[in-house]
């Protein structure tokens, strides 16, 4: 009894796996970057495109990185010759279309930044997406205005 559970669970664990291949793998994370921050500057935003490459539209619903606390997609809206951030709890990626996330625009929101994000190093991340698959990379930290 016990046994058959645990392939049972087995089971599911490599149908998941063969999912997120299927299914993530048409989501691609392009030249993802972002600012070094300021010293002790705890948050930073990271920028990409993201290419659905599959014949069905995708949507971005999290993300997570070590390299900090927090991971969140957000967006940008004037109000009141304001800008605000709000958080996008899905972000739709069309089949065989692209979005930007970009300066002024959709970004990546870290909050509680661990360690020093030097220019040139590499900090993985991953987003979630609506299946529950996740599409990893490697945002690169550059200089201000490189
Ligand atoms: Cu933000």
């Amino acid at each position: 009894m016990h046994r058959t559970r645990f392939l049972l669970v087995a089971l599911q664990f490599v149908l998941a796996g063969a999912a997120a291949e299927a299914s993530g793998g048409a989501l691609e994370i392009v030249e993802p970057w972002l600012n070094e921050p300021p010293p002790g500057r705890p948050v930073a935003a990271v920028y990409m495109e993201l290419r659905n490459r599959g014949a069905e539209p995708l949507a971005v619903v999290g993300a997570r990185t070590d390299a900090a606390a927090s991971a969140a997609v957000h967006g940008h809206r004037v109000e009141a010759g304001t800008m605000h951030m709000y958080a996008v709890d899905r972000l739709d990626v069309p089949a065989g279309g692209s979005v930007a996330l970009r300066p002024g625009g959709y970004h990546l929101m870290l909050g509680g930044v661990r360690g020093t994000l030097a220019r040139g190093a590499l900090l993985p991340f991953c987003l979630r997406l609506d299946g529950g698959e996740e599409v990893c990379a490697e945002a690169r930290v550059r200089k201000f205005g490189e």
